[in-house]
C-alpha cells in the first residue's frame, strides 16, 4: 500500500519531465535543422547541443518510470496476495505501518486471539501482547528495523480476548519503500507447537477456578534462621494444593488460563491470615511475581496491615528480564515506606536476578539453592556466595541462603557472612500448626550448636565471623 503512495508522485514527476523534454526538443530541433541547412550562428550550435544533453534525461525518466510501475505492481500483488491468502490461510497474516499499527489482518486471528479482524485493524499490535513479552517483541522489531531484515519462528505470549495467554510462533519482515526506508512490517503467526490446545486451556481454567472458589489452597511455612544466633527470625509462606500437585504445575495451569495473579493473590491472602499465629518477632515472607506487584489488588491486600507491614517481606520471584522496573518501584514505594521489606528471590539462578538487585535495591537477597548445594566443596560457589555477600553489604541488604541441606553447607555460608539460612537442614516447609508452635522453643534450631557439635565447623564459622569482617 505504501509503495503505491510512493509511486504516484514519481509518475507525475516523470510526466512533467517528459512534457518539458518534448517542448524543449521542438525548439532544439529547429536549431538543428537550421544548422543542417547551413546556418552557423552560436545560438543554433547551443540549441542543437542541448538536444544531446536532453538524451540522458530521457533515459533517466524511462528508468524511473519503470521503477514506479514495478513498485506499484508489487504493491498491487502484495495486496491481492494478502487478500487471497487471508481468506483461506490458517495462519494469522498481518501487516502494520512503521509504528506497528495494524493496517491489515486475516480472519484466522479470531481463532487464535478471539478478536475479529475489524476490531484489530487500526490498533497498536503490541497492545495484544502479554506485557512480559513486550521487551522481547520490541527488541525483535527494532533489530529488524535497524538491519532491514525480519525474524523467524519467534515465540511470544499473546492475550486472548477471554484473558488467557496464547503462545504464538511467528515470522515477519520489514516493508521498505523505494528509498529503502522502513514503512511497516508484515508477517504470519500460528499457535506455537508446544502450546496447549484450547480444550486443555479450558480444563486448566476450570481447575484453577474451582480451587479459587473452594478456597482449597493451603499454606506451608518454612522457618528462616539466623546463622549465628540460630534463632527463628522469619518464615516463608509456600502455597500447597489439595491434589498434591506442586506449585509449579498449578501456577502453569493458572498462567495458561490468565489466572496467575488471581492464584497468587489467594495464596498471599491465605498467608496473611497466619500472621497472628506467629510471634511478633518473626517476619512473614510472601512470594509475588512482577505482574502481581503491579496489580492494585496486592496493595489493597497489604496496605490495611499498617504497622504490621514491618513484619512482612515480599519476595519478588522472577527469572526473566523485567521491563517495568520503574512501575514496580513505584508500586512498592508506599509499602516499603510503611516498613515492608523487599527480597529478591532465587538470586544467582539467572543473570536477571542481579539486574533485579541493582534496579530494585532490596532489603534482603536470597541466594538460590543451586548455588548453595555443595557450596562447602566448591570454590566457585563459595566465591559467588562471597561476592553476593559483598554486594549486599554495599546495598545495606541482608543475605539469606536458600536450600541449606547439610551442616557443611550451613557452616560454610555462615563463615562467608550469610546472615540467615533456610532449608531442609533446619526444617521442611509444613502446614502443621503444631510444628510451627515447636519453632517457638528457644534454640529449637540449635541442634546445630548442641554439645556434640562443639568445635565443629558451625562453631568455627561463628568465631571466624565474629573476629573477621565487620558486620553492617
Ligand atoms: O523459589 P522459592 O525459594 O520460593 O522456592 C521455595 C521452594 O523450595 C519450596 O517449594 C520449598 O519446598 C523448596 N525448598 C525449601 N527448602 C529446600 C531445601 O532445602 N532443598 C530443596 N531441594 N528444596 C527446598
Ligand atoms: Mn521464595
Amino acid at each position: 500500500m505504501m509503495a503505491r503512495r510512493v509511486s504516484n508522485p514519481l509518475r507525475w514527476l516523470v510526466v512533467v519531465i517528459v512534457a518539458d523534454v518534448v517542448v524543449a526538443s521542438v525548439t532544439r530541433l529547429a536549431s538543428l535543422s537550421r544548422l543542417m541547412e547551413g546556418g552557423n550562428t552560436w545560438a543554433d550550435y547551443v540549441g542543437a547541443g542541448g538536444l544531446l544533453l536532453l538524451a540522458p534525461i530521457v533515459v533517466l525518466s524511462i528508468l524511473v518510470w519503470g521503477d514506479a510501475v514495478r513498485l506499484s505492481d508489487r504493491a498491487a500483488l502484495d495486496k491481492t496476495d494478502l487478500h487471497a491468502m487471508a481468506s483461506t490461510s490458517h495462519e494469522w497474516l498481518w501487516r502494520t505501518d512503521a509504528d506497528l499499527v495494524l493496517t491489515s489482518c486475516s480472519r484466522a486471528v479470531a481463532d487464535m486471539l478471539g478478536f475479529e479482524r475489524e476490531e484489530m485493524i487500526g490498533r497498536y499490535l503490541l497492545d495484544f501482547l502479554h506485557p512480559d513479552d513486550l521487551a522481547t517483541a520490541c527488541a525483535t522489531t527494532d533489530a529488524a528495523r535497524q538491519h532491514g531484515t525480519g525474524w523467524n519462528d519467534v515465540e511470544l505470549r499473546w492475550r486472548h480476548r477471554d484473558g488467557s495467554t496464547e503462545r504464538l510462533q511467528g515470522s515477519g519482515v520489514v516493508v521498505v519503500d523505494a528509498s529503502g526506508s522502513v514503512v511497516g512490517f508484515r508477517g504470519a503467526r500460528r499457535p506455537a507447537p508446544s502450546g496447549m490446545s484450547r480444550q486443555a486451556v479450558a480444563e486448566s481454567r476450570a481447575r484453577v477456578q474451582e480451587l479459587l472458589s473452594s478456597r482449597g489452597l493451603g499454606i506451608a511455612l518454612q522457618p528462616i534462621v539466623g546463622t549465628l544466633s540460630g534463632s527463628w527470625i522469619g518464615v516463608e509462606a509456600l502455597a500447597r494444593f489439595p491434589d498434591g500437585r506442586g506449585p509449579d504445575s498449578w501456577f502453569a495451569d493458572a498462567a495458561s488460563a490468565g489466572l496467575s495473579a488471581d492464584l497468587e493473590l489467594v495464596a498471599i491472602q491465605s498467608a496473611l491470615g497466619l500472621l497472628d499465629e506467629l510471634p511478633d518477632s518473626v517476619s512473614l515472607s510472601l512470594n509475588a511475581s512482577p505482574t502481581m506487584i503491579l496489580d492494585p489488588r496486592l496493595r489493597c491486600a497489604l496496605a490495611p496491615l499498617g504497622h504490621a507491614l514491618e513484619r512482612i517481606t515480599l519476595e519478588i520471584t522472577e527469572h526473566a528480564a523485567v521491563s517495568a522496573y520503574d512501575d514496580i518501584r513505584d508500586a512498592l514505594l508506599p509499602l516499603r515506606e510503611a516498613g515492608m521489606r523487599l527480597a529478591i528471590d532465587d538470586t544467582g539462578a539467572g543473570y536477571a536476578s542481579f539486574a533485579h538487585v541493582l534496579r530494585l535495591r532490596p532489603d534482603v537477597i536470597k541466594i538460590d539453592r543451586s548455588l548453595i548445594a555443595g557450596v562447602d566443596a566448591d570454590p566457585g560457589r563459595r566465591a559467588l556466595v562471597s561476592a553476593i555477600v559483598l554486594l549486599a553489604r554495599e546495598l545495606h541488604a541482608s543475605v539469606t541462603a536458600e536450600g541449606v541441606e547439610t551442616l557443611e553447607e550451613f557452616s560454610t555460608v555462615a563463615s562467608l557472612g550469610v546472615d540467615h539460612a533456610q532449608g531442609y537442614l533446619l526444617a521442611k516447609p509444613t502446614v502443621s500448626a503444631a510444628t510451627w508452635g515447636s519453632w517457638r522453643q528457644p534454640r529449637r534450631f540449635l541442634h546445630i550448636t548442641s554439645p556434640d557439635l562443639a568445635g565443629t565447623g558451625v562453631e568455627q564459622a561463628g568465631r571466624t565471623w565474629m573476629s573477621g569482617m565487620p558486620r553492617v
